[in-house]
């Protein structure tokens, strides 16, 4: 079988893999293909530098202590919420609030906003292809509130339609919440028309961006969403860390989402006042290390540029799934073009999990399973998929090496 060979195309890959340490671990002793950047991607030795050099010279406590080392750590962790601040756009410091990740900040909105708004009578339109982040945190404030979820359908070959979204946008819908990039099909999602949908009738709009901030770039002030959710970990950042981003008026007439130190301007037990945003929102010791480590991955990524960034893992990708489509047995998920860094799959006769211990045994880490989105497995009539994920890193040869063992391994195993 002749697979479309490897092409050369321009970015200094090989200066940035010097960046990171891991990538020259051998598995089995065979050099390692990490190819399940969706899940985590891999750390720059700055970023673990950062994070070890903050322990070594600068911890303590932050916004409590008036001493030298607490001013120093309380310096850097603002700072890195500055950093954060520019990455996306957001107008004002104070709309990046730091949580533990996606799935924490999509917990705080569903929590707060949710809890203190929805009633019976409303709508919280999701898709059918939201990871499980996305969908049982609305689960749980809809049976609190008696609002109602409406998951918002694919066409049914799997490409997105962009009209079944707006039509499901109704004088009931309070708040769209919905994936930027999908983690199972990398579709990107248009996300103007419906935000401008949702604003015209009332609603609000969170945008899990999980799978996007790493790869496209965000600007939270053109797209006007409300809320904007992201983890650490995915964008070469640290794990233990995350950001919501919220529009500043929104977040201030938020209840808190919990309760403790920090969060609070003055308790007695008669009653307590709220701190303001965003320390309304980061009740207790905030994860101090992991947010200056995000702001250093987060100037690494700046340094090469999202768009250049955006350009390789496009290529890769595009090859990827030229490469995919001339293995006989392989169905590949969703839309074959117009998407980012994911590429899942299922191949009749041969479990995922089978695929996916076969490539690791070669060396070649990708991600089987229901990838957090049953819904959407629900929706393709399928249990579970295997999942080849991009980042910056990966070469035109590593994708060479993946496809033709997973050739090899369907002949083998079908
Ligand atoms: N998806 C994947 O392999 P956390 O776990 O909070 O950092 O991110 C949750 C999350 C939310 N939304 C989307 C679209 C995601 O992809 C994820 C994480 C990983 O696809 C782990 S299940």
């Amino acid at each position: 079988m002749n697979l479309p060979e490897v092409t050369q195309v321009s970015f200094d890959v090989e200066r940035i893999r010097q960046d990171f340490p891991i990538l020259r671990e051998k598995p089995y002793g065979k050099p390692l293909v990490y190819l399940d950047n969706a899940a985590t991607t891999q750390k720059p030795r700055r970023v673990v530098e950062a994070i070890s050099t903050y322990y070594e010279t600068s911890h303590a406590n932050v916004h409590r202590g008036i001493h030298y080392l607490s001013q120093r750590a309380t310096d850097a962790y603002e700072h890195a919420r500055d950093i954060v601040q520019r990455f996306i756009g957001a107008t004002h410091r104070e709309e990046i609030i730091f949580t533990r990740g996606t799935t924490e900040s999509i917990n705080l909105v569903a929590t707060s906003w949710g809890g203190a708004r929805l009633s019976s009578e409303d709508e919280i339109l999701v898709t059918v292809f939201e990871h499980h982040s996305n969908i049982v945190p609305w689960q749980l404030v809809a049976e609190r509130t008696g609002a109602r979820i409406r998951p918002a359908a694919l066409e049914s070959d799997g490409s997105f339609s962009l009209e079944r979204v707006l039509d499901a946008i109704t004088e009931r819908t309070r708040i769209v919440a919905i994936a930027h990039v999908s983690n199972v099909l990398g579709i990107v999602v248009p996300l103007e028309p419906i935000i401008e949908q949702a604003h015209r009738v009332g609603a609000v709009v969170l945008v899990d961006g999980a799978q996007a901030i790493a790869h496209c770039p965000v600007d939270v002030q053109k797209l006007d969403c409300d809320f904007y959710a992201f983890s650490g970990h995915k964008v070469y950042g640290p794990t233990g860390i995350g950001v919501l981003y919220g529009k500043r008026d929104l977040l201030e007439r938020m209840p808190p989402y919990q309760g403790g130190g920090d969060m609070i301007r003055r308790v007695t037990f008669e009653r307590t006042t709220y701190n303001d945003v965003p320390y309304k929102f980061e009740a207790g010791t905030p994860p101090i290390a992991e947010a200056i480590g995000l702001g250093c991955a987060i100037e690494y990524v700046q340094q090469l540029g999202i768009p250049a960034v955006e350009q390789w893992e496009q290529q890769l990708l595009d090859l990827c799934i030229e490469r995919l489509e001339c293995i006989p047995g392989v169905r590949l998920l969703g839309p074959h073009r117009e998407r980012t860094a994911v590429a899942s799959f299922v191949v009749e006769g041969v479990h995922p999990h089978d695929i996916a211990t076969f490539l690791d045994r070669e060396g070649i880490a990708v991600r089987a399973g229901h990838h957090c989105a049953q819904p959407l497995m629900d929706f393709f009539g399928i249990a579970a998929a295997s999942r080849i994920s991009v980042a910056m890193y990966n070469t035109p040869e590593e994708i060479r090496r993946a496809t033709e063992t997973l050739d090899e391994c369907i002949r083998l195993l079908r």
